[in-house]
C-alpha cells in the first residue's frame, strides 16, 4: 500500500475520459454537513430523526481516486455527534477517522469540525456514518470513489448507476432504545422494519406509495452501489429474473463474480452490475422486486414484512402496467450455508492494474475469541437479560470499556493511565469455543481498555474464532486504518494445522469488514503501514457497545513519511 503519492492541488480540475489529460490531477472536494434533528414523514410513524443537511440517507460526496474531501461538520443537533468515514484508510491522520472517545471527543452541540478526507487506493463504493451510539441508524450515506482522470472501470462502463442503502427503521427512538437496554442489561428490541434507500417497500402497507424505483432500459447495464447501514441484520439481495454481478466490495475490485443472490453483511458494501436483460417485448414483464431480507444466525421471527423490497421498473410506452412487480425466493433467515456459499465466491481482481500484496511471512500472530457475554448485575439493581445479569460482549474474553477522554489524545500527548497494551494475543483459556453445551461460569467477562501495538510495517495475521458463549451469531468485524485480505474462513473451531493449508494467498478478496461465520472462524491478513490509533468492532451495534471492541495502535515508522500527522488545530475538546 503506498500513501502520499497523490499529487494534490486545488486548481485541478476534472476532465472524465478527456484524452488530453492523462496526468491525475486529484482535487479538493469542499462540502457542508450540518448534522440536525430532522422532522420524517414519509413512514408510518412520524417522528424527529438525525440527519446531515435534513436528508435521509445523507447526501453522497462523490470523488475521484486520490482526491482529498474536506467535510465541515457543523452540530446543529441537541446531542454530541461524531462522523467517519468508512473505509478510508486515512494515512497517518488518525485524527478525522471519527469514532467517538477512540480517535476523538465528540462534537457538541453548537460546535463544528471540519475533517480531511484523503483518499489513496480506494475505488468503488464506500459511506459514512455517525459513529456514536445509534446515531447511524439516520446518519449515513454514499461516498462513491470514481476512478482517477485517465483510468476507466476493470468492466463495461455502466450506463447509469443507482444507490441501494440497506438499513434498519425502529418506530421508537433508538438511541433511547440503546439507553434502556444498556441500563437494564437486556437486549434492544429488533427493529420494526427493514429499509432500501430509508422506505420498507410494499409489503408494509405504510410506505407502498414511497417504494423506491429503479428506472432502466433494455439492453443496458447499471452499476448498484450496495451499502448496509443495518444495526444489527446482514441481507440477502436479490432481482427476479435478473442475475448479479459482484465486481468490487469495501472500495477495491473483484474478479466479476455471477450469482443469483448477493449477502451483505452490516457494514460492507458491495458494486453489483446488472443487465436489463428482460422486458424484451410487450408480452414480458416490464416490473422485478429488488428483494432483501434479514440474516441473522439465530432463530428469529421470520414473516414476509421482514423483506424490504423497490422494483426495477423497464421503460415503457404502455400505460397499464401489471400490478404485482416479479419476486425471486431468496434462502431463509437462519441459511448460514447460504453466507458461506457466496463469501467462498469473492477474490480480488489481481491483474496488472489491481495488484495485490497479501503477506507471506507473519510477525504478529493473533488468535481472537469473538463472544457475546455477561457482566454481573450491579448490586440492588433488576437486570433483564435471561440470567438476570447484564448483556455484554467480548474478544478473548475482554470486555472493551470505552474511556472518559479519547485513545488518540491520550497517546499522543503520553497521558498515563487512560488504556494498557496488553491485550492477549491467544484465548486466555481453550475449550470446544462452538460446543452446544458451553458451561455456564464461561459465560463472565470483564471491562477493560487494553490495545494492542504494533510496530511499523509488521505484518499481522488474525484469526478471528466465533464462539457459541451466550449464543453463537455471524460478527461483521470491521476494521479502520486500512483494509485486510480475508484469507480462510471456515466452521467449527480453528484447527491450526489444517485449515491454513486451505488458505488463499493468490487472490484473497481485500476487504474491510468481515463476518466471522456463526460458530466458525475467519482469517485476515495485513501490514500495519499506517501510524495511528485505529479502532476494530463488531458492526453489529450493540455487540460493538457491549464491548466487542479492539483499539491497535501503529506506532510511527522512521522515515518522515512513516509518522503520524499532527492534530488540527480544531480537534474538538472534552
Ligand atoms: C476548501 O476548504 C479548505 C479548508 O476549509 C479551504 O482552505 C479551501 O479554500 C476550500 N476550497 C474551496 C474551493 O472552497
Ligand atoms: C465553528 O466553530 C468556531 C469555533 O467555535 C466558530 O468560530 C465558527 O463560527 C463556527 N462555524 C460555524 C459555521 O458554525
Ligand atoms: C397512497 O396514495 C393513495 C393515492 O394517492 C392515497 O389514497 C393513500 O392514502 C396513500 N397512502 C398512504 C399510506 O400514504
Ligand atoms: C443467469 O446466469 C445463468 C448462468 O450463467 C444463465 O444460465 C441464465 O440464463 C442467466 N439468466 C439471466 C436472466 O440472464
Ligand atoms: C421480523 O419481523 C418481526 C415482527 O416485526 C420481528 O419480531 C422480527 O424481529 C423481525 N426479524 C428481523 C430479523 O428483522
Ligand atoms: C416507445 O415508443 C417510441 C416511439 O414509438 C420508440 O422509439 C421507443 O423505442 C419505445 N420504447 C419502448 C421501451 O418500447
Ligand atoms: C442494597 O440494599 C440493601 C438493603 O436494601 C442496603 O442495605 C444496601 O446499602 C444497598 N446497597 C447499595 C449499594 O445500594
Ligand atoms: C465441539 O462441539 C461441537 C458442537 O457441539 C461438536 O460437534 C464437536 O464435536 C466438539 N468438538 C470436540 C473436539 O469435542
Ligand atoms: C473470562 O473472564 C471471566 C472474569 O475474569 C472469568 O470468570 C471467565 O471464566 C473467563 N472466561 C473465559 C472463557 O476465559
Ligand atoms: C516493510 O517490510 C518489507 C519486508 O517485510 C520491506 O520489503 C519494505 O521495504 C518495508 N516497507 C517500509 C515502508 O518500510
Ligand atoms: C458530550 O461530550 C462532552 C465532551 O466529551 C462530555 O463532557 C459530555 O458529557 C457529553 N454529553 C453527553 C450527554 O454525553
Ligand atoms: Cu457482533
Amino acid at each position: 500500500m503506498k500513501f502520499g503519492t497523490s499529487l494534490i492541488t486545488l486548481f485541478g480540475f476534472c476532465m472524465l475520459g478527456s484524452i488530453f489529460f492523462t496526468t491525475a490531477w486529484a482535487k479538493t472536494r469542499n462540502h457542508t454537513f450540518i448534522v440536525q434533528e430532522t422532522p420524517c414523514t414519509r413512514l408510518c410513524h412520524t417522528k424527529n430523526i438525525l440527519t446531515v443537511n435534513g436528508q435521509f440517507p445523507g447526501p453522497t460526496i462523490y470523488a475521484w481516486k486520490g482526491d482529498t474531501v474536506i467535510v465541515k461538520v457543523i452540530n446543529h443537533a441537541k446531542k454530541n455527534i461524531t462522523l467517519h468515514w468508512h473505509g478510508v484508510a486515512q494515512p497517518r491522520n488518525p485524527w478525522t477517522d471519527g469514532p467517538e472517545y477512540i480517535t476523538q471527543c465528540p462534537i457538541q452541540p453548537g460546535a463544528n469540525f471540519t475533517q480531511q478526507i484523503q483518499l489513496t487506493d480506494e475505488e468503488g463504493t464506500l459511506w459514512w456514518h455517525a459513529h456514536k451510539d445509534f446515531d447511524l441508524n439516520t446518519v449515513h450515506g454514499l461516498l462513491i470513489v470514481y476512478p482517477k482522470q485517465g483510468t476507466t472501470y476493470p468492466f463495461n462502463k455502466p450506463h447509469k448507476e443507482f444507490p441501494l442503502i440497506l438499513g434498519e427503521w425502529w418506530k421508537k427512538d433508538v438511541n433511547s432504545l440503546l439507553e434502556e437496554a444498556l441500563q437494564s442489561g437486556g437486549e434492544v428490541p429488533a427493529s420494526d422494519a427493514n429499509t432500501i434507500n430509508g422506505q420498507p417497500g410494499d409489503f408494509l402497507p405504510c410506505s407502498k406509495n414511497y417504494t423506491v424505483k429503479v428506472h432502466v432500459e433494455h439492453g443496458k447495464s447499471y452499476l448498484l452501489r450496495l451499502i448496509n447501514a443495518g444495526l444489527t441484520n446482514g441481507y440477502f439481495l436479490a432481482i427476479a429474473k435478473h442475475n448479479l454481478t459482484v465486481v468490487g466490495t469495501d472500495g477495491s475490485y473483484t474478479k466479476p463474480y455471477a450469482t443469483d443472490l448477493v449477502y451483505i453483511a452490516p457494514g460492507q458494501t458491495m458494486d453489483v452490475l446488472i443487465k436489463a436483460n428482460q422486458f424484451q417485448n410487450s408480452s414480458s414483464h416490464p416490473r422485478y422486486y429488488i428483494v432483501a431480507r434479514p440474516y441473522v444466525g439465530n432463530t428469529r421471527v421470520d414473516y414476509d414484512g421482514n423483506k424490504t423490497t423497490a422494483i426495477l421498473e423497464y421503460e415503457t410506452n404502455y400505460t397499464t402496467i401489471p400490478a404485482r412487480p416479479l419476486l425471486s425466493s431468496l434462502p431463509a433467515i437462519g441459511d448460514t450455508d447460504a453466507v458461506a456459499k457466496f463469501a467462498d465466491g469473492l477474490r480480488s481482481l489481481a491483474d496488472k492494474d489491481h495488484p495485490i500484496d497479501v503477506p507471506k511471512t507473519i510477525n504478529e500472530h493473533m488468535y481472537i475469541t469473538v463472544s457475546i457475554n455477561d457482566v454481573p448485575c450491579p448490586p440492588n439493581k433488576t437486570c433483564k437479560d435471561p440470567l438476570g445479569k447484564k448483556y455484554a460482549a467480548s474478544l478473548n474474553n475482554v470486555s472493551f470499556e470505552f474511556p472518559q477522554i479519547n485513545i488518540l489524545h491520550a497517546y499522543y500527548n503520553s497521558i498515563p493511565g487512560v488504556y494498557t497494551t496488553n491485550f492477549p494475543d491467544k484465548p486466555t483459556y481453550y475449550f470446544n469455543f462452538t460446543s452446544d453445551d458451553i458451561p455456564t461460569d464461561l459465560i463472565l467477562t470483564k471491562k477493560a481498555t487494553k490495545l494492542k501495538m504494533l510496530n511499523y510495517n509488521t505484518t499481522v495475521e488474525i484469526v478471528f474464532q466465533g464462539t457459541n458463549i451466550g449464543i453463537g451469531e455471524n460478527h461483521p468485524m470491521h476494521l479502520h486504518g486500512q483494509s485486510f485480505y480475508v484469507v480462510g474462513r471456515g466452521t467449527g473451531n480453528f484447527d491450526k494445522k489444517k485449515d491454513p493449508l486451505t488458505y488463499n494467498l493468490v487472490d484473497p478478496p481485500m476487504e474491510s469488514t468481515v463476518g466471522v461465520p456463526k460458530n466458525g472462524w475467519a482469517t485476515i491478513r495485513f501490514r500495519a503501514v499506517n501510524p495511528g490509533v485505529w479502532y476494530m468492532h463488531c458492526h453489529v451495534d450493540r455487540h460493538m457497545e457491549w464491548g466487542m471492541d479492539l483499539v491497535f495502535i501503529t506506532k510511527n515508522g522512521k522515515s518522515a513519511d512513516a509518522k503520524m500527522l499532527p492534530p488540527p488545530k480544531d480537534m474538538p475538546p472534552c
